[in-house]
């Protein structure tokens, strides 16, 4: 007997079922946090545009390094997915200096054991994409590891096979996403182990929500970038003197439409297929 979607573990924005032994339904909802904090109001179709910039990415990236997806559902937001032994770190790639990468480097000229040169500013391109690994948070924020501790707990040859396919995947990526105007600055992957030993992608790759999306024409090194699909929640909800706890604020109607045109704008500018061919049929992007 099959019991079908047994709910497995909540994110902050997406639920994991599982299907049947091997396989496991990934669902992104519209919800959206800022500052850490899920707010109660939704971003109509985020979710959809999420997954399918995902399911874009895994079909143009599968010679560089398998993935986990098997199925795109009608819905636009629900992936099917082989069930994996997900490796025990997070594998981050740097292309700029941003988040915990510049306030570790200005602490101390370093991020996860690379060093840099000195006198970077806040959002600078690195000469080189720098792989910085960092474990898992079960709540809070994930803590940076060097290349030695990743390489501990992740065995030799996986920790070497996932360092390698992250940052051609953020290689790949970044260059598609600059020639069409948006900067990936930084981007998290997930991978994991099948039965058979191979390293296999997972989870949502190279979404906004996974990386730092920024608008390249109004790229200036020195101070923090815009965030290309938050910005205007973060202004708003800075605007209202709002104290970062939780609940936050409730949107009003002209932040979550310009907020959502933004994510639209972001899968329309990366895929180059219209929002609405992916809602009417999402096998569209693979
Ligand atoms: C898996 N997560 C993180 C994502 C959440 C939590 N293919 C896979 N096999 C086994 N486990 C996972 C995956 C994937 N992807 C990913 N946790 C487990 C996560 C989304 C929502 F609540």
């Amino acid at each position: 007997m099959t019991v079908d979607a047994v709910h497995v573990a909540s994110g902050k924005v997406r639920e994991i079922y599982a299907l049947g032994e091997d396989t496991l339904a990934l669902v992104a909802s519209d919800r959206i946090s800022t500052f850490d904090v899920v707010l109660a109001t939704q971003i109509p179709d985020k979710g959809r545009v999420l997954t399918g910039l995902s399911a874009f990415w895994f079909a143009r990236t599968r010679e560089i390094v398998p993935n986990h997806l098997l199925e795109i559902r009608e819905d636009g937001r629900t992936m099917v997915c082989q069930r994996l032994e997900m490796l025990p770190i997070e594998c981050v790639v740097r292309g700029y200096l941003a988040g915990s990468g510049w306030s570790d480097y200005r602490r101390t000229g370093s991020v996860c054991g690379h060093g840099l040169p000195a006198g970077l500013e806040e959002s600078a391109r690195l000469p080189e994409p720098i792989f910085t690994p960092a474990t898992k948070a079960t709540e809070g924020h994930d803590l940076n590891i060097d290349e030695e501790e990743a390489e501990r707990l992740c065995g030799t040859e996986r920790f070497l096979t996932a360092k390698q396919a992250s940052l051609a995947l953020y290689r790949f990526a970044s260059a598609h996403a600059e020639a069409r105007g948006i900067i990936l600055a930084d981007t998290k992957f997930e991978l994991g182990v099948d039965p058979e030993g191979t390293v296999v992608l997972a989870d949502e790759a190279l979404t906004p929500d996974s990386s730092r999306f920024w608008p390249a024409d109004s790229y200036q090194p020195g101070r923090p970038q815009p965030s290309f699909d938050k910005q205007y929640v973060r202004d708003w909800c800075e605007a209202t003197g709002w104290d970062k706890a939780s609940p936050g604020p409730e949107l009003p109607d002209d932040v979550v439409a310009g907020t959502r045109a933004r994510y639209v704008e972001a899968f329309e500018r990366l895929t180059e297929i219209p929002f609405a061919d992916y809602l009417a049929r999402p096998g569209v992007v693979l």
